[in-house]
Parts: C-alpha cells; structure tokens; sequence
C-alpha cells in the first residue's frame, strides 16, 4: 500500500514537471540593432511555433520574448534572431546575412 501511494505521488510530480514546461517563460536580453525596420526583422524572425511574443525595443535594445521552452529552446530564439543579421548576447550573425541588411539597419559592430 505505501508502494503504490508512493507510485502515485510520483506520477503527480512527473505531470507537475511536464505542465511546467508548458507554461510561458519570459526572457529579456540585448539584441544589437537601429531601427524600426531592423524591429520589424527581429520580431518577424520570431513569428515561429512556440513564440507567443516578441517585442524589441529599439531605444534600450533589449528584447523580451514570452515562450514555451517545450516548444522552443532559449538557444533556438538566439539562434533565429542571428539568422536574420542581427546579434545578440548569444548568437553571432554571420557576415553573410549582416551584409544583406539595408544600409540603415548595419548596426555598429565589434570585430
Ligand atoms: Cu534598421
């Protein structure tokens, strides 16, 4: 009888776990970008499954993203804001695509 209380409170906290992971989280961190355009581009790189919102702002340069990490990885976000020219704390967009953002949107960058 204890075995299967047991079982069963173990059961619960696996559920628990899981649900937890299917909550929304927020996250805050620097992307480096100018404008509103270069707002637009990092917040539509974002308009994928497991991104409830995305908003970058574009005088502290800090975006906050609401996700469900069962979804989408803090990495995988990092790594979709790089592929879209723009880099954040994390992830580095390639020369490539930083190259191919309008004159206006070239943020300063390190070496
Ligand atoms: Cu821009």
């Amino acid at each position: 009888m204890k075995n299967l209380i047991l079982v069963i409170f173990s059961f619960f906290g696996y559920v628990g776990a899981a649900n937890a992971q299917k909550e929304p989280v927020t996250l805050k961190f620097k992307v480096y970008g100018n404008c509103e355009m270069c707002k637009a581009t990092i917040e539509k790189a974002l308009d994928v499954k497991g991104v409830k919102a995305a908003n970058w702002n574009t005088e502290t340069k800090m975006i906050e993203v609401v996700y469900v990490p069962a979804k989408i990885s803090e990495e995988k976000i990092h790594e979709l804001i790089a592929a879209s020219g723009y880099d954040t704390e994390k992830a580095k967009a390639s020369d490539k695509v930083y190259g191919d953002l309008h004159s206006c949107c070239k943020y300063p960058r390190g070496k």
